[in-house]
């Protein structure tokens, strides 16, 4: 089919760039007020159309695939990852799942960043202090954080997120470890300065500040589980820019009430929108409202993506960006 007549219909508001270009290559069904889809709008939505472009808010479960049309032959995910999406079932019903790695490193990678400096340096502590115009001068010992230079890092997940992490956590000083399935390259190693550990929990009894960088599967569900957490030192921190389901976030979340930790930077939840109401309330808690690869740069290259792989797609080819069931 020529892909003007291919029916794309895209779940939430895009860059104007994007949208643009969708219409011109497509029969392009925009979502220009950016109402999220209903349980029962998706359905209707893999129904009517050829491709859907969903997002991370979109959950594209079997329930939805069984009711999927005859037409639905490509979902191509506007995001790097694919959880909200049941790859296994929709790839034995015949319909590809392509997403966007790659662009969105880079942002991710720098929020991470910012957490791992805002939350030991107390940022966010001290932008509140002069906001609420409490700041009544300097003293030597007020607003004392803990250093980040010459602490050890552990990353979870050592893709392209952790290693751009990586390599940013490098050049402040930190001293790199990783926990990762595979064992990155020796040249990687090298290039990071990078400790491996096949053993997460041996990692985790050692680290100053660990990183969540790992995508969210069956495997890595609760992958900090309390019994994990547990193994932290107190004066750690956790920083989570990946996906809430990787971590117990009530576990968390009373490890940190009790000073079992010394803080979190979280970005992503378990639940969201919803926040456990514990952490909003902790002075050592920075929370972000997923926002890690929100730059207008990255979503235009992310939509890129989709189109991409959608127009590759269309003209008989194998999309870039194919999720096999085998990877997840
Ligand atoms: C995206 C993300 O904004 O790409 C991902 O996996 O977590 C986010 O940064 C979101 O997924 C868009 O669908």
């Amino acid at each position: 089919m020529p892909a003007r007549h291919l029916k794309v219909v895209v779940t939430r508001k895009l860059p104007d760039p994007v949208e643009t270009r969708m219409r011109e290559l497509f029969d392009a069904e925009l979502n220009v007020d950016d109402t999220p889809m209903s349980p029962e709008a998706l359905v209707a939505a893999v129904q009517r159309a050829d491709v859907l472009v969903p997002t991370v808010t979109d959950r594209i479960d079997g329930r939805v695939l069984s009711r999927a049309g005859e037409k639905l032959r490509l979902i191509a995910q506007f995001g790097a990852g694919v959880d909200n999406i049941d790859v296994q079932t929709a790839v034995q019903r015949g319909i590809a799942v392509t997403n966007t790695p790659g662009v969105l490193t880079d942002d991710t990678a720098d929020i991470t960043m910012a957490l791992i400096l805002a939350v030991p340096r107390r940022i966010v502590e001290g932008v509140k202090i002069v906001e609420a115009d409490k700041f009544e001068g300097w003293s030597p010992t007020w607003m004392l954080g803990r250093r980040v230079s010459g602490k050890r890092l552990g990353i979870i997940g050592m893709g392209r997120i952790g290693q751009a992490v990586a390599r940013r956590a490098k050049a402040f000083g930190l001293q790199i470890h990783y926990h990762n399935r595979r064992r990155v390259s020796a040249h990687v190693e090298a290039e990071l300065d990078a400790t491996y550990w096949d053993s997460l929990d041996q990692m985790l009894s050692r680290m100053d500040i660990v990183s969540v960088n790992c995508p969210h599967t069956p495997a890595t569900y609760h992958l900090l589980s309390s019994r994990r957490l547990a193994l932290l030192k107190p004066h750690a921190y956790v920083v989570n820019t990946a996906r809430g389901e990787v971590i117990d976030e009530s576990a968390l979340a009373r490890m940190l009430e009790k000073g079992e930790l010394a803080g979190a930077g979280l970005d992503v939840f378990e639940n969201e929108p919803a926040i456990n109401p514990k952490l909003k309330k902790l002075a050592n808690v920075v929370l972000l409202p997923h926002m890690g690869s929100a730059t207008l740069e990255g979503r235009i290259d992310m939509g890129e993506k989709v189109i991409m792989n959608i127009k590759t797609f269309a003209d008989g080819h194998k999309p870039p960006d194919r999720v096999i069931p085998a990877m997840l």
